[in-house]
């Protein structure tokens, strides 16, 4: 039986405020934080029921708001792999959050451990964490109660970011097994990726530092640490550490801003050297934009796609050079957001899949190859090993040098990148390994493909749910017609690509739009919004 006394008590001390509705999106909860402490709290109940189900797995979960203002924040899930939650339960989320008394709140839980036959009587498990925010500490107060109400075990993992949380997960629930994800501390996470990275990179001499924009945020003191554990294989620059700076988390800094302005954080300008590269986090550590200068001092961005043409790349010469190319196949995953001229570069070389917006569709989706790299545009991304690949490679015999070597790196790869979701500082040192053995700067990376000109702009429109999609997002079917009348424009621009599509994140509906210049890209964009608004 639930235990109601302290679930009532405790629910009490958390009422939901009137007129809100909350719903559990791509993001988890997120909103301005001071109507979230109810939020917490069931989440933090629904934790528990989640770990009861899954007979006592340890489940994560995050408190933040990742790259929005400062003033918002937010809570996701973790499942037991370190995977983003079922999204079989995100409708059960959403149904919590908005009971609106106690007596409904409690009604809706009788309702769901009925209807998913969850067995109370097992154990719960809960690992938390939170990113810098100011409205962390309460909001994290409140999830504890949730927790406590239902009976689970809590485990706070502090203040970390949201790949080091998603890493937590997985290592304490393969502890002692022979999929061990590593030692489940944060200590463990900084050994696992730095002794990977110092193999991969023993033979080259010391590089230059790289400058990291930390966006203020929870990478800042993360990144500090890392620091020590890299030691001088890789000195780190870090910038815009201000973590305790009212109003300063991702305010004109970090990788949402880089990529949505497409310029340097105004904070680094004079601190990066021209022929400099650098990169910014997000609020949360799990997006990375990387960036140089040019001889001129121009700014030129080098974004998800980028990376994943960066990343594709080496790993297919890797396995060809190991001489495994027949027993494991390297694909990538993209949305519509990638650049046009990525798509093409990529295609030539690998297989592509285009899946909708959404971590959890790329992820899904780069899972059906044996090495599955996958990146959004905005610099969210990993690399996964099938468990069949890591297999192959802990018992393949190479028979010359050269495939020695290049199996021992695809091993260190497979140790370095944070296979439970895209990971800021894992998926840098890994950008600075391939670059090391590419003997590549920042021009020699940028200059893999061109960007195609592109433009992503917002529009508000009275119901975005009135637009819906196909083709991974790449066609309207709703409203009826518009999308003949965008394929009609999008003709008479040459390169030109356009699609609609609401938003998961915001009340809006964004559109974009490439074309071999960038004047027509901007036009073409303004006139597909025009037709949506
Ligand atoms: P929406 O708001 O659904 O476009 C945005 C990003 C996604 C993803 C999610 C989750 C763009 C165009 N969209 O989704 O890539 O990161 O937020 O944070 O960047
Ligand atoms: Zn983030």
């Amino acid at each position: 039986l639930l235990p109601l006394e302290s679930l009532r008590r405790l629910a009490e001390l958390h009422p939901k405020p009137a007129t809100i509705h909350f719903q559990y999106g791509t993001a988890g909860f997120r909103t301005i934080a001071s109507v979230l402490d109810s939020v917490l709290f069931r989440v933090g109940v629904l934790a528990g029921l989640r770990s009861k189900k899954l007979d006592g797995k340890t489940i994560g979960v995050m408190v933040t708001a990742s790259h929005n203002p400062e003033q918002d924040n937010g809570v996701k899930l973790v499942d037991p792999r370190g995977e983003m939650l079922d999204t079989s339960w995100e409708i059960h989320a959403t149904a919590l959050s908005n009971a609106q008394t106690t007596d409904d709140f409690v009604r809706e839980l009788e309702k769901l451990v009925q209807t998913l036959k969850i067995d109370l009587t097992k154990p719960a498990r809960v690992v938390y964490a939170r990113d810098t925010r100011p409205s962390g500490a309460s909001l994290v107060s409140a999830l504890q109660d949730g927790i406590k109400a239902i009976g689970a075990e809590g485990r706070d993992a502090g203040v970390t970011t949201t790949p080091i949380l998603h890493y937590l997960v997985r290592a304490i629930n393969t502890k002692g097994t022979k999929d061990s994800y590593g030692d489940d501390s944060e200590e463990g996470y900084f050994l696992k990726l730095s002794n990977a990275f110092k193999k991969l990179v023993s033979t080259r001499d010391t590089p230059q530092p790289l400058t990291i924009d930390c966006a203020n945020g929870v990478g800042a003191p993360i990144a500090a640490k890392l620091v020590e554990y890299l030691g001088a294989s890789m000195p780190l620059v870090l910038e815009n550490a201000f973590v305790t700076t009212p109003g300063a988390l991702n305010n004109a800094c970090g990788a949402d801003y880089v990529k949505t302005t497409q310029k340097l954080p105004p904070s680094l300008s004079g601190r990066l050297q021209p022929g400099q590269r650098g990169c910014s986090l997000d609020g949360d550590a799990d997006r990375l934009m990387y960036f140089y200068l040019d001889e001129r001092s121009q700014f030129h961005m080098l974004d998800g796609d980028k990376i994943a043409a960066l990343v594709a790349a080496f790993i297919v010469d890797l396995v060809k050079t190991s001489g495994l190319d027949s027993q494991i196949k390297v694909g990538v995953v993209q949305t519509a957001y990638a650049n046009g001229a990525s798509t093409k570069y990529l295609s030539e070389r690998l297989p592509v899949r285009c899946v909708s917006t959404g971590v959890k569709h790329l992820h899904h989706a780069a899972e059906h190859y044996n090495i599955g790299v996958y990146f959004e545009a905005n610099g969210h991304g990993t690399v996964l090993f099938s468990p069949a690949t890591q297999d192959v490679l802990a018992t393949y015999e190479p028979s010359t040098p050269a495939q020695s070597t290049a199996l021992e790196h695809l091993r260190n790869l497979n140790q370095l990148i944070n296979q439970t979701v895209g990971d800021a500082l894992s998926d840098m040192l890994l950008v600075e390994v391939v670059l090391a053995h590419k003997a590549y700067s920042g021009i020699e990376w940028d200059s893999l493909y061109v960007d195609l000109p592109n433009r992503l702009v917002k529009v508000v429109v009275a119901d975005r749910n009135q637009f819906r999609t196909e083709d991974a997002e790449r066609q309207l079917v709703s409203p009826a017609g518009l999308q003949q009348k965008i394929n009609e424009l999008v003709q008479r621009y040459d390169g030109g690509r356009s699609f609609v599509r609401p938003s998961g994140t915001e009340d809006v509906v964004r559109v974009y739009a490439e074309a071999s210049i960038k004047a027509q890209a901007d036009e073409l964009a303004f006139r597909v919004a025009g037709l949506v608004y």
